[in-house]
């Protein structure tokens, strides 16, 4: 897959008031590589219309699209990928599905992760780093000695994620994370684009 460093997820309930392709193109205009659709309440119609509008934008731009969980949607609107949690489809069944697609996979453990890289993800989802109230039923906060750990030992690209900011990522960066994704940090500021920017600043070094 093309890489990346900074990964967005929509996270509708951050903006009231402002629709979700302004504001995810917003974050594209501010250096997001990656945007993931991530809606858990639209029902398949409505989450159908929003793939395709974010499919549009992201093409236009050129950046990589991701839905998450629903593979068939993702085959549907010609997504580039999907994620996956520990809870979906087993890796090499979702691969039969999405040929060579990219699969992004959550874990929140050492085993999961080399698991997962040895099973042919693209990607590893590395977290919750910080406490994060964005995903319900998370696990505990695997902090920066996870992201550490996978740094040294797994070879395929990882991004860090859960309760990201501005004012704790450097805390990420140091423990060996070279890409990172925030939700409500991202979604949820006033300036959208801004905050893309001042993350990108602190990856780039
Ligand atoms: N996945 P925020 S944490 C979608 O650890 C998601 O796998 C996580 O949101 C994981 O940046 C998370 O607002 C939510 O904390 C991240």
């Amino acid at each position: 897959m093309k890489d990346f460093k900074l990964y967005a997820i929509t996270g509708e309930t951050f903006h009231p008031g402002r629709s979700l392709v302004d504001v995810m193109e917003q974050a594209i205009l501010g250096g997001v590589d990656i945007v993931q659709l991530r809606d858990k309440s639209s029902a398949r119609a409505e989450l159908l219309e929003k793939a395709r509008a974010l499919r549009e934008l992201t093409r236009r731009y050129g950046v990589t699209f991701i839905v998450n969980d629903h593979i068939e949607l993702a085959m549907e609107v010609d997504a580039d990928g999907v994620h996956l949690g520990q809870d979906d489809l087993p890796l090499v069944e979702a691969r039969k599905l999405v040929g060579d697609k990219i699969i992004g996979i959550s874990t929140h453990a050492i085993e999961e992760a080399l698991l997962a890289e040895s099973q042919g993800a693209d990607y590893l989802g590395v977290g919750p780093v910080f406490p994060t109230t964005t995903k319900a039923d998370v696990v505990d906060p695997v902090t920066v000695a996870y992201v550490r750990e996978v740094a040294e030992r797994i070879r395929i690209p990882f991004v860090a994620i859960g309760g990201i900011k501005l004012h704790n990522v450097d805390e990420v960066i140091a423990a060996g994370a070279s890409r990172i994704c925030a939700v409500s940090e991202i979604v949820g500021s006033d300036d959208v684009k801004g905050t893309c920017e001042a993350f990108l600043k602190k990856l780039n070094g």
